[in-house]
């Protein structure tokens, strides 16, 4: 279905600013066709003035725009009376409920779904609560309910998910562990929305799409295969790239947004466990940000994303001269390390990026001196696939030197002690069976 739409915004005081609900509509899949814009106190029935109101109808009409998308949180009442004067059929979004859409579209994990159903839930109450306070009649909604039904009906379910997040079990991920056990590192882009993190994942990644593995030729068809079933489950906001031969994963995490709405921050921090799980978080931030939002934006991003390595991006460098950008590079909490300057739209500054991801990634290094032989052969492919082979050397025998993920380095070991025990050398890639 198309999802054009028309947006609309309005603020008490200054210009309205539409780049972080336009961002949050696109990211709901939205398209938007048409933006109304006004700067005046809330008007009761539609939070926009009326005549407004009818400028979007207008557009809808004239873009035959199936949505609308109000940056204002809207009141049960306004609501209605939004969908009461746009053509029929239209569906309004309000700020709440767009955010609420994207929530549960990058919900991953079942705590992050019960979270989001929780979060609509107690909207959902307030909104009963409220229509019940008033005698407007709101279709398709009781408007006499003395004995309270309807909304004991919704507590009931806000309980249910209640009792089935509280006797949720704490499970790690096994497909993250087959991951990492295969070599690959997890690097989450964590930041505000519109800061520029899904312009850098496009940026970073690897020209190979995910879909496009199990089209090689067919020498690397089983490979293929193994690495189908290795990321079968990893949604569309996860890329590959490799950097200095290490392979990663590197997951566009939900954005942060200013001002959320209380009954949507558990959802919110569900949704952010690609961040919290990653071996490294790319903090991006927007350089054309004034220093105080900026310093606050950092701050919050920081409290959420746990306590591993961090590395901070200035993104949007094009946007300020170079010393507004040493201003706001200073800003930044100096533990961190030096903030880098990139542009993800010119791409400027992603070597250095990709450096700093490197260095902060969990890595041992180890050199074997191993036999010439079938075994051996094996060995070099399975480190060339699992971690970074910084050299190998043939001579009477071969040496090799790899660096990769302690773990990996691990199995690397038992690999070679293992050589020539028929039982365990049986899959001479060491990746199959186990994806
Ligand atoms: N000037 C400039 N604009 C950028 C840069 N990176 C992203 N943008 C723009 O900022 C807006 C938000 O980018 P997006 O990647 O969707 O942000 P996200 O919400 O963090 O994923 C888009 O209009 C981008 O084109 C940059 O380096 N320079
Ligand atoms: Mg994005």
């Amino acid at each position: 279905m198309s999802r054009r739409t028309v947006l609309a915004a309005r603020t008490t005081d200054g210009r309205p600013d539409t780049a972080e609900i336009r961002a949050l509509a696109e990211s709901a899949g939205h398209e938007v066709v048409a933006e109304h814009t006004q700067t005046r106190a809330e008007d009761a029935t539609f939070n926009l003035g009326r005549g407004k109101v009818d400028a979007v109808a207008e557009s809808v009409r004239d873009h035959d725009a199936p949505f609308v998308v109000v940056d204002n949180e809207l009141t049960p009442s306004q609501f209605f009376a939004w969908t009461d004067r746009l053509p029929d059929g239209v569906e309004v979004r309000d700020r709440f409920r767009l955010v609420l859409d994207i929530f549960e579209a990058r919900a991953s994990t079942r705590r992050a779904s019960l979270q989001v159903e929780l979060a609509r839930l107690q909207h959902e109450l307030h909104r009963r609560r409220e229509i019940q306070g008033q005698d407007t009649e709101y279709k398709g909604f009781p408007t006499h309910d003395p004995e309270g039904e309807w909304i004991r009906e919704v507590k009931l379910r806000i309980d249910r998910v209640q009792n089935r997040l509280g006797e949720l079990p704490e499970e790690g991920d096994r497909n993250r562990e087959r991951r990492h056990d295969a070599g690959f590192d997890f690097v989450a882009l964590a930041g505000y929305t519109n800061a520029g993190k899904s312009t850098l994942l496009h940026r970073l990644a690897d020209e190979l799409a995910l879909e496009d593995l199990g089209a090689g030729p067919d020498d690397l068809a089983e490979t293929a295969n193994v690495e189908d079933r290795l990321f079968e489950t990893l949604d569309t906001t996860t890329r590959r790239c490799t950097v200095d031969g290490r392979r990663l994963l590197v997951s566009d995490t939900v954005g942060f947004i200013r001002d959320l709405p209380h009954d949507l921050v558990e959802a919110f921090r569900s949704t952010l466990v690609e961040a919290r799980e990653a071996d490294v978080v790319v903090l991006v931030a927007d350089a054309s940000k004034p220093v105080d939002a900026l310093r606050e934006r950092v701050g919050t991003v920081l409290d959420e994303v746990g306590d591993g390595p961090v590395v901070p991006v200035l993104n949007k460098a094009d946007r300020v001269d170079g010393h507004e950008l040493e201003r706001k590079r200073s800003v930044l909490p100096g533990d961190l390390g030096e903030p880098v300057p990139i542009s993800a739209t010119e791409g400027c500054g992603l070597d250095e990026l990709r450096e700093r991801v490197v260095a902060a990634l969990p890595a041992s290094t180890e050199t074997f001196d191993l036999p010439q032989g079938d075994d051996t052969m094996g060995f070099v492919s399975w480190c060339h696939e699992h971690g970074a082979v910084d050299s190998v050397e043939y001579g009477d025998g071969v040496r090799l030197e790899l660096r990769a993920r302690p773990s990996v380095v691990e199995q690397a070991r038992a690999r070679v002690e293992a050589f020539g025990d028929d039982a365990t050398d049986d899959d001479g890639t060491g990746t199959d069976g186990r994806a």
